[in-house]
C-alpha cells in the first residue's frame, strides 16, 4: 500500500515521481563519489556539494545545514575500509537522515481527533490559515470529502468574507459534494460567520466545522487581527496553516509569521503535483515545529494524501536508486 502512494503514474501508466529537480541532483551527486572520497577528510567535500543541491532546491538553510552535519556524522561512524561500492551506503545514510529530519516530533490523526470529538457530543473545530490562492478553500473541499467518505458528516464556515467571489467558491463546492456552507455577506465580520457554523454543527449534531478564512498578504496587519478573533471566539481544536510548495523559501517565513501570531498546530502542504524542487516539502516539518499532516497533490478532490516522511523521501531517493 505504502509503495502504491510512493509512485505516481502518468497518463501511461508509466512511473514518474515528483520532486524531479532535487532527486535528479542528488542522484548526479552519489553516481559521482569514489571509494577515496568516504574518509573524514574528503566527506566534507560531499556535505558541501549536497548543501548546495538543497540550497538550490529551496531547502532552507538551516535544515539543509542539519541535513549534512548529520550524514557527516553516520559517515565518519561508518567502516569503510573493504568498501568498494560507497554509493549505497551514502544513499541509505542519506535517506535515514532526511526520513529523520521529516519525522514529526508529535502525530496528528484527525479522523481519531473527530472521533474523540464525537464520543463528547462536540463538533470538532477546524480553522484554516494561509495567504491568498495556496489551496485553503480547495482544501477545506478535499477535507470535507474525506470526512465524507469516512463516514463523518461536515459544515463549511465562509469566512473569508474579503475576497471577491470566495464565498461562492466555497458554496459550489459544497453543492457538489453535498455539505452546508455558512456564509453571510461580503465585508460582514468572519468570526460571526465562525461562530454561527459552530452553532449550527452543535444543533445538527455535525461532527466537524471546517472554518476558511481570508488570505490577503501575510503582513497586513487587519489580516492578523481578524484571524485572532476568529480564534478568541470560536477556540478552534485545530489551527491548520495552509502553505504552496512552489513559495519555497519564502513558505518558512510564512508558517514562522502564522505560528507567532495564531499559533498553529499543523500544515497542509500543497501544489507538490507542481513542485520539481521539493524544498519546502523538506524544510516545513523541520522548521515549524508542528507537523504536516495532508499533503495537496492536484485539483480534485481526491488529490490529498496523508503525510509520510517515506512518501517525500521516496520522491527524492527512490528504493531501486539504492542498488546502484
Ligand atoms: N495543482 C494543484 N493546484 C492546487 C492545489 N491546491 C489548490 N490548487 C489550486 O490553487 C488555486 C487556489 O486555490 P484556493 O483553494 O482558491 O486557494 P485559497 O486562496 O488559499 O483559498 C486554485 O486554482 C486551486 O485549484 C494542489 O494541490 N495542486
Ligand atoms: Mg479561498
Amino acid at each position: 500500500m505504502i509503495a502504491l502512494l510512493n509512485l505516481l503514474c502518468d497518463f501511461r501508466g508509466r512511473e514518474f515521481y515528483l520532486f524531479d529537480q532535487l532527486r535528479k541532483n542528488v542522484s548526479k551527486l552519489v553516481k559521482k563519489i569514489s571509494i577515496t572520497e568516504i574518509s573524514p577528510k574528503s566527506i566534507s567535500k560531499i556535505t558541501r556539494e549536497l548543501k548546495d543541491i538543497l540550497i538550490k532546491s529551496e531547502v532552507a538553510v538551516v535544515t539543509a545545514d542539519a541535513i549534512c552535519e548529520s550524514l557527516s556524522v553516520i559517515l565518519l561512524k561508518t567502516e569503510h575500509a573493504r568498501l568498494s561500492n560507497p554509493k549505497p551506503l551514502v544513499l541509505s545514510a542519506l535517506r535515514e537522515v532526511l526520513l529523520d529530519i521529516l519525522s514529526p516530533k508529535k502525530e496528528i490523526d484527525i479522523l481519531k481527533r473527530v472521533e474523540e470529538a464525537k464520543m463528547k457530543r462536540t463538533p470538532l473545530i477546524i480553522a484554516f490559515f494561509g495567504v491568498n490562492g495556496v489551496g485553503k478553500t480547495l482544501s477545506i473541499a478535499k477535507l470535507g470529502k474525506l470526512l465524507q467518505k469516512n463516514g463523518y458528516s461536515s459544515v463549511f464556515a465562509a469566512g473569508d468574507t474579503f475576497r471577491a467571489g470566495s464565498i461562492q467558491q466555497l458554496q459550489q463546492h459544497g453543492e457538489k459534494l453535498g455539505i452546508r456552507v455558512i456564509a453571510q455577506t461580503y465585508g460582514s465580520d468572519a468570526a460571526a460567520v465562525a461562530f454561527d457554523a459552530v452553532n449550527h454543527a452543535i444543533s445538527k449534531n455535525i461532527d466537524v466545522v471546517l472554518i476558511d478564512t481570508a488570505g490577503r498578504i501575510e503582513t497586513s496587519s487587519n489580516l492578523m487581527a481578524e484571524l485572532k478573533k476568529i480564534c478568541k471566539v470560536i477556540e478552534p481544536d485545530l489551527k491548520i496553516f495552509v502553505g504552496d510548495a512552489l513559495t519555497g523559501n519564502a513558505l518558512v517565513s510564512q508558517v514562522t509569521l502564522f505560528n507567532e501570531k495564531i499559533g498553529i498546530d499543523a500544515s497542509i502542504l500543497n501544489k507538490i503535483d507542481a513542485d520539481v524542487k521539493g524544498g519546502a516539502a523538506v524544510s516545513v516539518t523541520h522548521i515549524s515545529s508542528s507537523p504536516i499532516i495532508f499533503l495537496g497533490k492536484g485539483q480534485n478532490y481526491d488529490d490529498i494524501v496523508p503525510f509520510s516522511p517515506d512518501f517525500i523521501v521516496n520522491n527524492i531517493i527512490p528504493a531501486k536508486q539504492l542498488n546502484l
